[in-house]
């Protein structure tokens, strides 16, 4: 998968995506991330994004010329173009393993007050909202994305790293079962005994209890 992410903020990326298994997705060539600064499609000697709102208010908005020309320079045919704003459709591991698909993702992360209406109009494919909160930027809204993406790829975690019956998969109840490891017993705590019965389809049947308990404790709305 290709990923690129256009950002007033390339500075932010480093780090977070530097590390275990998203640079290992990178390293092994699963993922090919490339960040961009906006800024490279300004023409003035201020480099200027941004201009204040027509009809007054607050703030500044995101210009449309460079993020018009920076999609225009970037843009695949198989490109699926995706803001990130809180107006968008609520992200989720539904979404993620739907985005997990595609060959080619660009994520234009936003900034001031957001983009220019045409932008929205014209150049998104999707938008999408990490959550019902407003955020500085949207770098880190990208790289949330990328994350929860880049380990749905086919290939990306090794047997002993699942993507399977874990919280929110499908066909599950929305939240895991309680997980323990040794040692069997801690500060007078004791695992479950069925989980050391090694009967595993007493083991199943409690984790699937257990899963539905917590859920419903939990999360009911994912019921
Ligand atoms: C956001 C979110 C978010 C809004 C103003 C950036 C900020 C600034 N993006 N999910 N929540 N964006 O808060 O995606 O432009």
């Amino acid at each position: 998968m290709k990923i690129d992410v256009l950002t007033l903020f390339p500075g932010m990326f480093a780090g977070p995506l530097d590390e275990s298994i998203i640079m290992r997705a990178r390293k092994a060539g699963l993922l090919v991330l490339k960040i961009h600064d906006l800024r490279q499609w300004t023409h003035d000697r201020h480099k200027t994004v941004d201009d204040r709102p027509f009809g007054g208010g607050p703030g500044m908005l995101l210009k449309p010329e460079p993020l018009f020309e920076a999609v225009e320079s970037l843009k695949r045919e198989k490109t699926r173009v995706i803001l990130l704003s809180p107006g968008g459709r609520k992200f989720d591991q539904a979404i993620a393993r739907e985005l997990a698909q595609q060959e080619d993702l660009l994520l234009v992360t936003g900034h001031y007050e957001g983009f220019d209406e045409r932008v929205r109009e014209t150049l998104a494919d999707d938008e999408l909202s990490i959550g019902d909160y407003v955020l500085t930027n949207g770098a880190l809204p990208a790289m949330v994305v990328i994350d929860a993406v880049t380990r749905l790829i086919p290939g990306v975690l090794g047997d002993d790293e699942s993507s399977h019956d874990e919280s929110f998969s499908p066909g599950g109840p929305g939240l895991e079962y309680p997980q323990y490891t040794r040692p069997a017993e801690f500060r007078d705590m004791k695992v479950p005994e069925v989980l050391l019965s090694g009967n595993h389809a007493e083991i199943a049947k409690w984790r699937a209890e257990q899963a539905k308990l917590r859920t419903k404790e939990k999360r009911p709305d994912l019921l």
